[in-house]
This record gives structure tokens, C-alpha cells and sequence, in this order.
């Protein structure tokens, strides 16, 4: 079998053994090459946290941006050049809750992205404090009479929000995972993928056997075109349904709505700044026009 060319060696990789990143890195990796794209026109962004790093592990380009701050950097790599396959992945805590705005907004422009959560629920970098999506009771050096919050619960947001796309997968499940990757992006818009993943180390109640009796694969008759449907499916906790939870195809995204590559494909960096209009604008503008 040929290399996988997103395949970086990584000597080094900062994850405790046992880890729910590694199959998730792995089914990245997969879903990339299976979708036939050229690691030179993949970006991956990312905020701050164990799962962040995850970039740091593929041959692709990447943006390893501020805590939170991975859905506003996508964003506008889209808004200037619509030619590139863009990921912005970051953990449940990075994009629920340091970015949990940015999420909201990212959901209604519709950027043609995939955000992909390694939903541990727990911030693992900073050694096991409740993140947003941590269940009640669960205890932590910090929180040691137990979460008293509910807990956020991402795929019905997303739907509530009117994504375009919205689903759930189990690292445990790495071949079930790659392939809502790759529906996820062949997608056109806004597609949150939110991947349940142990962490062996800080979070000792959502184990991968917790995972696996709390969770189940949605059945064949599912239709993710329903929305009703898919926010009342969202909503159920145990078990967690895993696979497309809503899709739906055909609708604007923001780089359309920008309106600047209709009459001009070309990404922003190969064109030449129109200095005329510039400088209109900017006399316009000036308190000295
Ligand atoms: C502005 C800011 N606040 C807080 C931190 C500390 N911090 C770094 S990573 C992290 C949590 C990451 O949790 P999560 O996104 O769930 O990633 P995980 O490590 O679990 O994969 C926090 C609070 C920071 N680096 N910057
Ligand atoms: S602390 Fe948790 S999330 Fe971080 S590498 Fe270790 S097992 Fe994975
Ligand atoms: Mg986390």
C-alpha cells in the first residue's frame, strides 16, 4: 500500500498512550487521502489544547492559533481564498467554551469548513478541569463537590443554529469516524463533526466502555434531512446517537455571500489591489476629504 501522503513521522507525538486523539489522528489522515485531496491544498486550524495539536502530526498546511480563536482564522481563509479544503479542530473546551461565540457565528455565516471537536469533556492540557460539555457530578481538582452546570450540548446548538450539517462519532470507532469525516468534508457549508473521546488520564468516568454502552449508531432509517426529527434525535443522551445527525445541501455559504468570486475565482493573494478604489474609499472616509 502506497504512503498515506498526510502522513508526517512524528518521533514525538505529546499524547499520553491510550489516548482518543490517536485514532482520531488516525482517521483524519484517512478521510483525506480517501477523499483523493493534495496535502498542499488542506489547511488545518486549530486553537489551544491536547487536541490542538493534532496538526502538528499531519503533513498539511497549519494554523495553530489563540485559545478559542480557530473558527474566526478559518473563517477568513475561506473569505480570501475558496480553493482550499479547510479544518478547524480544536477540544470541547477550545471550541465550546473559550470560542463557544465564535461557534454561534461560525454556525449562521456558513463558511464552507469542517470544525471538528475531540469531545473529551474535560480540559485535558491544563491537567483535568470541567469543560463545557462535562456532566453533572463530575469531580475535578477544581471542581471536587462535582459540576453543578448543565452540560452543553453541541449537536443540538448546532441544529437549533440551523447548521448544514451536524454529527457525532466515537473515536473508539475509527472507521465509522473517517467516514463521517469524509461526508463531512465533501460537504458544502458549515459542518460540525463532534468526535467523543476518552481521555485516559483525566477523565475516568467517560471511559471508551463508557462510550460504547452509552452510545449507538444511528439506524438506517434515520433521515438527516428532517430537521425536527434530527434536533429530537440531538436531545437523546443515553444512549448517544452517533452518525449524521442533519444535512442539508444547496445552501448559500459566506464566501458566496461575500460576493468577490462570482466575476473573479482567483484567491485574493494573486490579484492586484484596485489603488483607485482604495483610495476613493479611504478620501471618503477621511476627515481631511
Ligand atoms: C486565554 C487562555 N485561557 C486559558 C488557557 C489555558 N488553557 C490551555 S488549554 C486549555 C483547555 C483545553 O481544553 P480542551 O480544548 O478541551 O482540549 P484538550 O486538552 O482536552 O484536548 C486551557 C484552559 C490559555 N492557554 N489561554
Ligand atoms: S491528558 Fe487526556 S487528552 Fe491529553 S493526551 Fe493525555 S489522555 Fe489525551
Ligand atoms: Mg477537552
Amino acid at each position: 500500500m502506497p504512503a498515506n501522503p498526510f502522513h508526517r513521522n512524528c518521533p514525538d507525538i505529546a499524547w499520553c498512550p491510550g489516548c482518543g486523539n490517536f485514532p482520531i489522528l488516525e482517521a483524519v489522515k484517512e478521510a483525506l487521502v480517501g477523499l483523493n485531496l493534495d496535502p498542499l491544498s488542506v489547511v488545518m486550524v486549530s486553537g489551544i489544547g491536547q487536541a490542538a495539536k493534532l496538526p502538528h502530526y499531519l503533513s498539511t498546511h497549519f494554523f495553530n492559533g489563540l485559545h478559542g480563536r480557530a473558527l474566526p482564522v478559518a473563517t477568513a481563509i475561506r473569505g480570501a481564498n475558496p480553493n482550499l479544503t479547510l479544518i478547524a479542530e480544536s477540544g470541547d473546551g477550545d471550541m465550546y467554551g473559550e470560542g463557544g461565540n465564535h461557534f454561534l457565528h461560525a454556525v449562521r455565516r456558513n463558511p464552507n469548513l469542517t470544525m471538528i471537536v475531540h469531545d473529551n469533556m474535560v480540559y485535558g492540557l491544563t491537567k483535568g478541569q470541567a469543560s463545557p460539555t462535562s456532566q453533572k457530578g463530575f469531580q475535578t481538582p477544581v471542581q471536587f463537590h462535582g459540576v453543578t452546570s448543565e452540560p452543553l450540548n453541541p449537536v443540538a446548538l448546532a441544529i437549533a443554529l440551523n447548521a448544514s450539517f451536524v454529527a457525532r462519532a466515537f473515536a473508539g470507532d475509527r472507521e465509522g469516524t473517517r467516514d463521517i469525516l469524509k461526508a463531512a468534508i465533501s460537504h458544502e457549508g458549515f459542518s460540525l463533526v463532534d468526535i467523543l473521546q476518552p481521555c485516559v488520564t483525566f477523565n475516568k468516568i467517560n471511559t471508551y466502555t463508557w462510550f460504547k454502552e452509552h452510545s449507538r449508531v444511528l439506524p438506517p432509517s434515520h433521515d438527516p434531512g428532517d430537521r425536527k426529527i434530527a434536533f429530537a434525535r440531538s436531545l437523546e443522551t443515553n444512549p448517544i446517537p452517533l452518525g449524521i445527525l442533519f444535512r442539508e445541501t444547496g445552501r448559500p455559504t459566506f464566501e458566496e455571500n461575500l460576493g468577490i468570486f462570482q466575476s473573479d475565482p482567483r484567491p485574493l493573494f494573486q490579484r492586484w489591489p484596485d489603488s483607485a478604489r482604495l483610495r476613493a474609499l479611504m478620501m471618503k472616509n477621511s476627515v481631511f476629504a
